[in-house]
């Protein structure tokens, strides 16, 4: 019976059965994780439509204001995309080779439309590959306009452990580990809060051909 198995280990991952074929969602610092959100096939679909962005705006590896390498690779779809180099963070109308960001795929748009709603569409779709070894460290999200708009991630290929904190730098925190499929809504109080990735499980997933792990993040910048 792999149903009922596969109902019994989502049971022990997220403590509460599952629904509709998914287990329910989970509230954890005014975040809302949405658990394999994607079935296998939904993630497998988006993964042609992220390759095709990336031809055409390749993963660049940003440095910091400070001159520190990111170890995470970095693209965006959509009218802006996310940079950092020796001048700043900040959203830029053009990848640094100069070239248009290509637009949102319409497969990534859905899933907005259907959990955050229409009222807006995000105009950012910031692209993370982690490759093994590759971590975030605690920060927030403000260089947007409106905190008021929330930012949606879909998490893709090896599961990474997400931290969370306060909306200052310094208090505790919590961790959870994020899985390929899984859909996560940051709103209201948890908008500003610090956050990261502390490490991934490298090759812990088959859905990259060679390991790693990508997350977008959906912005409305404007
Ligand atoms: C909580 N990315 O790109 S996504 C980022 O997995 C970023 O690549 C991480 O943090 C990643 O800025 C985490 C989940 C996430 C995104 C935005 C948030 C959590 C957030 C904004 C506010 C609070
Ligand atoms: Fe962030």
């Amino acid at each position: 019976m792999l149903i009922f198995e596969e109902m019994a280990g989502n049971m022990s991952r997220f403590g509460s059965p599952a629904q509709n074929g998914r287990p329910a969602p989970v509230t954890l610092r005014g975040m809302t994780l949405y658990p394999n959100h994607l079935d296998r096939g939904a993630q497998e679909a988006l993964l042609p439509e992220l390759r095709h962005v990336i031809a055409a705006a390749p993963l660049v590896s940003p440095v910091t204001p400070w001159g520190k390498p990111m170890s995470v690779r970095m693209t965006s779809a959509g009218q802006f995309g996310w940079v950092s180099d020796r001048r700043g963070y900040r959203y830029a109308d053009h990848h640094p080779s100069g070239t248009e960001w290509p637009p949102i795929p319409e497969s990534v748009l859905d899933i907005w439309r259907e959990i955050v709603g229409t009222a807006r569409l995000p105009d950012c779709c910031l692209i993370n590959f982690y490759g093994e070894g590759a971590r975030m460290g605690l920060h927030q999200d403000r260089d947007e306009a409106d905190f008021g708009q929330p930012v949606l991630s879909v998490s893709l290929g090896d599961r990474a452990r997400f931290r969370i904190g306060d909306t200052e730098k310094g208090g505790p925190t919590e961790s959870l580990w994020l899985g390929s499929g899984d859909v996560m809504v940051m709103g209201g109080p948890a908008r500003l809060a610090y956050h990261g990735i502390d490490r991934i499980d490298f090759g812990s997933s088959d859905l990259l051909p060679k390991g790693g792990r990508i997350n977008l993040t959906l912005r409305v910048v404007t």
